[in-house]
């Protein structure tokens, strides 16, 4: 045997031996997951469903609870779960270990042997929600380490615990080096919850959305940056870090990296739990629409391939599993336009563009997209009234009396005497009653939805002597 190939071989050896834990460096998957939410009334059945995702070609399947009819259509795939506790069930979980134990064994253990479940995940954006259940944020740490010994006491060892953040558990973003948690739960919830990951080896899962900073920033935030198709003018060079970002995700992603770091937990590893784009919105939201949709996916899907796994700047050895946002457009979520618009399909199934999720299609076998139209902020007047279309007067009138019941006089023109009391109808004072709402409570996050009774229009429907106020963009 040659002395350089002796070299070579004890070399090779020595790399293998002493590559770190194997089980803490190995990919949970390869590919691109996908999110199955199903926050929708014209959804397709599990199996349909299931079908669906196998034909996206994902590798893994992400749901918000632990459906049991979902993970009956998911038995005999090859896809890689994520199951959901739902936040509902900290509280008892979290100082109860027989509710941990009872959870496992009547969601988890009857799937166990016939699925792949690799992650568990504890509520979804449990520090998110400031409103009603910040009384939930004590118990999250201690649902996960009673849920990680049930699992332990099942002999499930390969399912990693964690839960999902979105990015505003962060204060500081920007520069990624800078990256820090909130005061309010670094020390309390953060450091024990990294802990608890360093020691199963477990993940941090954020959910991050570049749409939603270039969306509020578009005019310093190049798109091509966040839509990964950036050039060297484009490229954001962190000083503190020395390190280059080609891509907005990548930024937020090493944001996290640099807070973990900073709590003294630099080698815990990182998924991405949510991403995506919408493929449409309101009027007034910018660049929601299919191309730059298509463009995000099917660019952060190439990467994946690429490097065999995403990796970023600060994080270039370990491969972060992803999961695009969603399966389908989802017609039940709340709030603005966009909400309802992640989707890789509509609800009949139909893809909103093509998208190879193995990231093996070359880009120029796609067809060509719709051309992106609402890049640039719409700087013209809007209206909100009633959706074209909409006919059921129960749920006209429920909005009706909703719009009205805010105060502050949104209703006094449609009153009898009013000047836009005539034609006095249901459909009429709808127009003007959601219109009036949304003027005076946009600006506090009052939206035009109304359940899909209400939708944004450039048209003045302004009537003889009754004004519809309008607001310049
Ligand atoms: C703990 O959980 C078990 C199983 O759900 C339940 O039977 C029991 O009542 C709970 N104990 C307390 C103190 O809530
Ligand atoms: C917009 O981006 C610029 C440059 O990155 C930054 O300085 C500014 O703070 C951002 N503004 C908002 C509202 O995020
Ligand atoms: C680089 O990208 C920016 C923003 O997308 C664009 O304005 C500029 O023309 C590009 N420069 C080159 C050399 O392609
Ligand atoms: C599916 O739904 C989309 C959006 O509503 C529609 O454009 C498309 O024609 C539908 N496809 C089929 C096969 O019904
Ligand atoms: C009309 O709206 C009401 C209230 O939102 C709803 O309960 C009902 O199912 C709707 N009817 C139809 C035919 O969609
Ligand atoms: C209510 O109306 C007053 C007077 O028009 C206005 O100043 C105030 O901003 C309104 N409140 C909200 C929440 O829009
Ligand atoms: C988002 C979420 O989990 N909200 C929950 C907050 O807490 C109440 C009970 O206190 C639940 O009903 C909600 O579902």
């Amino acid at each position: 045997m040659g002395e350089v190939f002796r070299l070579l071989l004890s070399f090779l050896l020595y790399a293998l031996l002493s590559s770190p834990v194997q089980s803490a460096s190995k990919v949970p998957f390869h590919g691109v997951g996908v999110n199955y939410g199903q926050l929708g009334d014209d959804l397709p059945s599990p199996s349909t469903s299931v079908d669906l995702i196998r034909s996206l070609r994902a590798s893994a399947v992400k749901i918000y609870d632990a459906n049991p009819a979902i993970l009956r259509a998911l038995c005999g795939s090859s896809l890689v779960v994520s199951v959901m506790v739902p936040n509902g069930l900290l509280p008892s979980i979290g100082t109860n270990q027989s509710a941990a134990d009872e959870w496992v064994a009547t969601n988890i253990v009857p799937f166990a042997g016939d699925l792949r479940i690799r992650f568990l995940l504890v509520g979804n954006e449990i520090l998110s929600d400031f409103a009603s259940n910040s009384s939930f944020w004590p118990f999250l740490v201690p649902s996960m380490i009673r849920l990680h010994r049930s699992l332990r006491c099942f002999s499930l060892r390969g399912i990693k615990v964690s839960t999902t953040h979105a990015m505003d558990v962060l204060q500081t973003t920007f520069p990624p080096s800078a990256g820090q948690f909130r005061s309010n739960v670094a020390e309390s919830i953060i450091r024990p919850m990294l802990q608890f990951f360093h020691r199963t080896s477990s993940f941090y899962f954020v959910d991050a959305y570049p749409y939603f900073p270039w969306s509020a920033n578009s005019s310093s935030i190049s798109l091509d940056y966040a839509l990964f198709q950036g050039n060297s003018s484009t490229y954001f060079h962190d000083p503190a870090s020395g390190l280059t970002y080609t891509n907005l995700l990548d930024q937020m992603i090493d944001a996290v990296a640099f807070a973990m770091a900073a709590e003294g937990f630099p080698d815990v590893r990182i998924g991405l739990a949510e991403t995506g784009w919408p493929n449409a919105g309101d009027l007034d939201q910018i660049g929601a629409n299919v191309h730059n949709a298509a463009t995000y996916n099917r660019n952060l899907v190439r990467r994946v391939k690429k490097h065999r796994g995403l990796r970023t700047p600060a994080r270039p050895s370990s491969a972060i599993p992803v999961f695009i946002f969603s399966l389908f457009n989802e017609n039940l979520k709340p709030g603005p336009g966009i909400e309802r618009h992640w989707g890789l399909l509509y609800p009949n199934g139909t893809a909103v563009y093509e998208i190879d999720l193995t990231g093996r299609r070359p880009p120029g076998s796609y067809p060509p997209l719709p051309p992106a139209t609402n890049n640039e902020p719409y700087k013209g007047q809007l209206w909100c009234v009633v959706a074209p279309g909409v006919t059921n007067a129960t749920a006209l009138e429920e909005a009706l009396s909703y719009a009205c019941g805010q105060g502050n006089g949104t209703c006094e023109a449609i009153q009898p005497g009013g000047k836009c009391f005539e034609p006095n109808t249901v459909a009429a004072h709808a127009n003007y009653a959601f219109n009036s709402y949304w003027q005076q409570f946009r600006s506090v996050g009052g939206g035009c939805y109304f359940n899909g009774v209400a939708a944004q229009t450039i048209i003045d429907p302004s009537y003889g002597s009754c004004a519809f106020p309008g607001k310049k963009q």
